[in-house]
């Protein structure tokens, strides 16, 4: 028997769409209550589910614990308590600093159940990047573990709105000071908690995304985004009961919110969690020892898992993997085919954004893959693209144009933090706009082309980097690439390509060359790239997204912007 025989069609899910369909499952409106942490949590053990594992949590060490849907009711229940007890209001910033520790999920959930707004932020984080985002929320407490609080400890007396820094793993006596400590296992457990009757339009997230210049954007989420979060969860990520489901992202990263604990847990589906970095090895082992069945991963990790060959996914049983999905930038054409012979399962790309709270434009499950394509919009989602000019939709197939979305569906963002003017400018002509270009085909696929500030204008002709760095991602020798605009007398801009090699391979002439001839039969001759720079690594952020604009910044002796989000290699 075979799910995917039995899956609706696009055409069927489109033809009458409507949210309610959504509502209607998770029986809410968006005038009525509705409550994130309670959906995820109470809604499903009143479901029947309450010894149904919800977390399977690992360690880097491979220690673990489990966590079924009733430990998620009660120790969110607890955590929500604690943070009252504290006086922390409905409505305040709570910012959860952690790693990817039970806390982290269960605390997600128990802020969201006593009204406040959780403000999820990487771990890794320094002070400085830490500092611009409480102060920009005004963040009145932050939870946070023993190995981070000394990054808090430096800033705090900047922050006078910084009431509480709660310690998850610390006893009292090692605490300073004005700190608290919060052991959950240690806590009464609380069985009836009255959830804060949070209706659809109340704050839920705040989700900080990194802009290219000027300070990060505080993204205001609300309750109501559970309507979209659930559904496409469900559709694009194929959940079903019985599934394992894995989704390598931190929350600190929208990815591992909305699907790394909203999508997931209003679904009722157990997921797993692994505190640890990238390791090919490591997660193939973690793949094959739970059984995951639907694993949402990024390019960036794709890339890498290719870079050490098919052979190792071969020595590991894979089988339980049903269902692959990609978020994060373009998935190249080659990860695709790549993903097929190493799982037999090709990864479905799916495209979305902090501000968009879900997928948006996606391939579903049985659906014709156009590999190199993002797909098609999710029901409910009124997506073209744009002539950046007259921000008119654009009618010919395959030209090129500015990604744009009609506002209104659930999860849409609904502010950015104390920046009303940095949220107008998001719009034109009645459209959202992504800041990202892609073309539509005759079938309705979207093409993606680059980030806006990412396309390279080269005698008049604008080049997108994605296409230049899928062909350069085909040449055997190549693990990463990223293609720059550099300066020049002539065509204002020529491309520049970045390279990070596999491993046995070395960056001399002679591969610039090969590599040269090798995407030459590839790409138009604007597209090609008139030198080829060999390099270690390539500047990411924190959710893996190879951040082009710090490479050109270099060729063109211009300041970098913001890099508070930058991995630090
Ligand atoms: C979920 C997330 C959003 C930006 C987005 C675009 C890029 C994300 C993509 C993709 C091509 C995809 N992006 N998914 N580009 N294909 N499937 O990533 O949110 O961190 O806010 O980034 O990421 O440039 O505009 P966020």
């Amino acid at each position: 028997m075979s799910a995917v025989m039995t899956l609706p069609t696009y055409e069927e899910r489109v033809a009458g769409f409507d949210w309610a369909l959504s509502e209607e499952e998770l029986g809410v409106s968006r005038e009525g209550r509705v409550n994130i942490g309670w959906h995820c949590s109470d809604r499903i053990c009143d479901q029947g589910r309450a010894q149904a594992p919800a977390l399977i949590w690992e360690d880097f060490a491979g220690a673990g614990r489990v966590y079924t849907f009733n430990d998620l009711r009660v120790l969110s229940n607890t955590i929500a308590r604690f943070l009252q007890s504290l006086d922390v209001a409905p409505g305040e910033r709570v910012c959860l600093f952690m790693d990817r520790i039970p806390e982290l999920y269960i605390g997600f959930l128990g802020i969201l159940k006593m009204g406040a707004i959780a403000q999820p932020l990487f771990s890794a984080f320094g002070e400085d990047s830490l500092w611009t985002r409480l102060e920009n929320a005004g963040t009145t407490a932050i939870i946070t573990q023993k190995k981070h609080v000394h990054k808090v400890r430096k800033i705090r007396d900047r922050l006078p709105a910084l009431k509480h820094v709660i310690v998850v793993d610390a006893a009292s006596a090692t605490l300073q000071p004005g700190e608290t400590a919060m052991a959950l296992d240690a806590l009464p457990r609380v069985e009836r908690f009255a959830v804060y009757p949070s209706t659809g339009e109340t704050p839920s997230v705040l989700h900080y995304t990194s802009g290219t210049t000027g300070q990060p954007k505080g993204a205001q989420h609300v309750h109501y985004s559970l309507v979209s979060q659930y559904l496409t969860a469900k559709w694009v990520l194929d959940l079903q009961p019985g599934d394992i489901y894995w989704c390598n992202a931190d929350p600190g990263w929208v990815t591992g919110t909305s699907y790394g604990i909203i999508g997931p847990w209003s679904n009722g589906i157990t997921q797993v969690v692994l505190d640890s970095g990238f390791n090919t090895e490591r997660w193939y082992a973690f793949v094959a020892k739970h059984r995951v069945t639907v694993w949402y991963s990024a390019p960036t990790a794709i890339r890498l898992l290719m870079r050490d060959g098919t052979e190792m996914a071969k020595r590991h049983d894979l089988s339980s993997l049903r269902h692959l999905a990609s978020v994060g930038e373009p998935l190249n054409a080659e990860a695709v085919i790549w993903s097929k012979e190493a799982f037999g399962l090709p990864f479905h790309d799916t495209f979305w954004q902090t501000e968009t709270g879900c997928i948006v434009i996606t391939n579903f499950p049985g659906m014709p893959i156009k590999p190199g394509s993002m797909g098609k919009p999710f029901p409910g989602i009124k997506a073209t693209v744009l002539d950046p000019r007259t921000f008119e939709p654009v009618t010919t197939p395959g030209s090129v144009g500015l990604i744009a979305l009609r506002p209104g569906w659930p999860s849409m963002v609904r502010s950015y933090w104390n920046n009303p003017g940095g949220y107008a400018n998001k719009f034109r002509n009645g459209w959202y706009l992504c800041g990202d270009r892609a073309s539509v085909d005759t079938d309705g696929y979207f093409w993606f082309v680059g980030r806006d500030d990412d396309v390279i204008n080269t005698g008049g002709h604008l080049v997108g980097p994605f296409e230049i760095e899928s062909a350069l991602l085909e040449h055997p020798a190549v693990a990463e690439s990223a293609a720059v605009a550099k300066p020049d007398p002539v065509n204002m801009e020529v491309v520049k390509a970045f390279v990070t090699l596999k491993p046995g391979y070395r960056g001399d002439a002679d591969l610039e060359l090969e590599i040269m001839n090798y995407v030459r039969k590839r790409l138009s001759p604007l597209a090609m790239p008139q030198e080829i720079e060999f390099v270690a690594s390539l500047p990411k952020t924190r959710s893996g997204k190879i951040v082009r604009r710090v490479l050109r910044a270099k060729e063109w002796g211009e300041p970098v912007g913001d890099t508070s989000t930058l991995m630090d290699e």
